[in-house]
């Protein structure tokens, strides 16, 4: 009888119908994912600890699109995994989290109606509660990719996760998230500069955080001033989400995958964007050759500028568009 790996479907919650990478054993399938380092996927059912039980059944077609089939979150975080490990590897040449070719867990339905998901570099594996009144399961890829980056943090730069630097580390997870969101070119989830548009964590389907302007969330900041160091390090990372977005897309105003975005800069300059793809690499570079667990702003500034010195050349526009998105969010020399 069949032992190995699969292409099966998904009907996910937020992404629509997908292909999942399953492994059949004779008449059972599994959620684990044998192309992309073995990731699995395990159902908590509303339990805390350990590991529940892997997603297993008889058949190789996972949810049913709502949350009244317990598969359906399932399927979401297993194709957000996926997306989040091709994303790496096709995008940076990177194999996993840890950059060994081994996949990382999944762990979905965790507890009642809690509202966040988190990665957990002691088990490395990544959790996800079903959202309020158990609704809105945080599983979208945005989520998916930023808790998964959060691994990547850990294993390269080590951020630190308070001050500036641990702004800079939820920014990164903010930032590569949003890289994966945008490289799966899904059409029911499609690429945008907003965190958490899915999942409708206020109730009121407004995003999480919003990298264009990120004062829209009420708290982030947009730009740097000495003490934004003492905000939550969900706010902090405002400064480093801001210098990405007008890195990739400029300030002013734009229109992308159907939704406005109107950057604003502390200096009042306008600021060319670069396009996404090479942001993505100069951040990917400064994080895993130039920062360390203390870098602050400028210490960013510095790292990035080496990054796109090096990717591009000192006398590019590429590095001109780093010191100009800095000079807009008030990071200087
Ligand atoms: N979902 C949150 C995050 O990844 C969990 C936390 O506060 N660390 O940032
Ligand atoms: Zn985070
Ligand atoms: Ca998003």
């Amino acid at each position: 009888e069949y032992q190995g790996i699969k292409n099966g479907i998904g009907n996910t919650q937020y992404s629509g119908q997908v292909t999942l990478t399953t492994t059949q054993s004779g008449s059972n399938f599994t959620l684990n994912d044998g192309a992309r380092g073995g990731h699995k996927t395990y159902n908590l059912n509303h339990g805390t600890s350990g590991t529940g039980t892997l997603f297993s059944q008889t058949n190789d077609t996972w949810g049913n699109g709502t949350t009244s089939n317990a598969a359906t979150a399932g399927a979401d975080a297993h194709y957000g995994a996926a997306e989040t490990w091709d994303f790496y590897k096709n995008t940076f040449g990177r194999s996993g989290i840890k950059n060994n070719g081994v996949g990382a867990y999944s762990r979905v339905h965790y507890g009642n109606a809690y509202v966040n998901a988190f990665w957990d570099d002691g088990c490395f594996c990544m959790t996800y509660g079903d959202g309020s009144g158990n609704a809105d399961p945080l599983t979208s890829l945005d989520v998916a990719g930023h808790e998964m980056s959060h691994g990547v943090t850990s294993n390269t730069a080590g951020l630190n996760y308070s001050g500036e630097s641990g702004g800079l580390n939820e920014a990164t997870s903010d930032i590569f998230g949003t890289g994966v969101e945008f490289y799966a070119n899904n059409t029911s989830d499609v690429g945008d500069y907003l965190i958490g548009e899915k999942i409708d964590i206020n109730g009121d389907g407004t995003p999480l955080r919003y990298m264009d302007k990120p004062s829209k969330d009420g708290g982030s900041a947009d730009s740097w001033y000495s003490g934004v160091g003492n905000l939550d390090v969900h706010y902090s990372s405002g400064v480093a989400n801001h210098f990405f977005y007008l890195l990739s897309e400029g300030s002013g105003a734009k229109v992308i995958n159907g939704v406005s975005y109107n950057s604003p800069t502390s200096d009042g300059l306008p600021v060319t964007g670069i396009g996404r793809d090479k942001a993505l690499q100069i951040w990917y570079r400064a994080l895993t050759t130039k920062f360390v667990s203390t870098t602050n702003y400028a210490a960013a500034r510095t790292g990035t500028l080496a990054a796109a010195g090096e990717l591009y050349g000192t006398t590019s526009a590429e590095y001109t568009a780093v010191q100009n998105a800095w000079a807009a969010v008030n990071v200087g020399s």
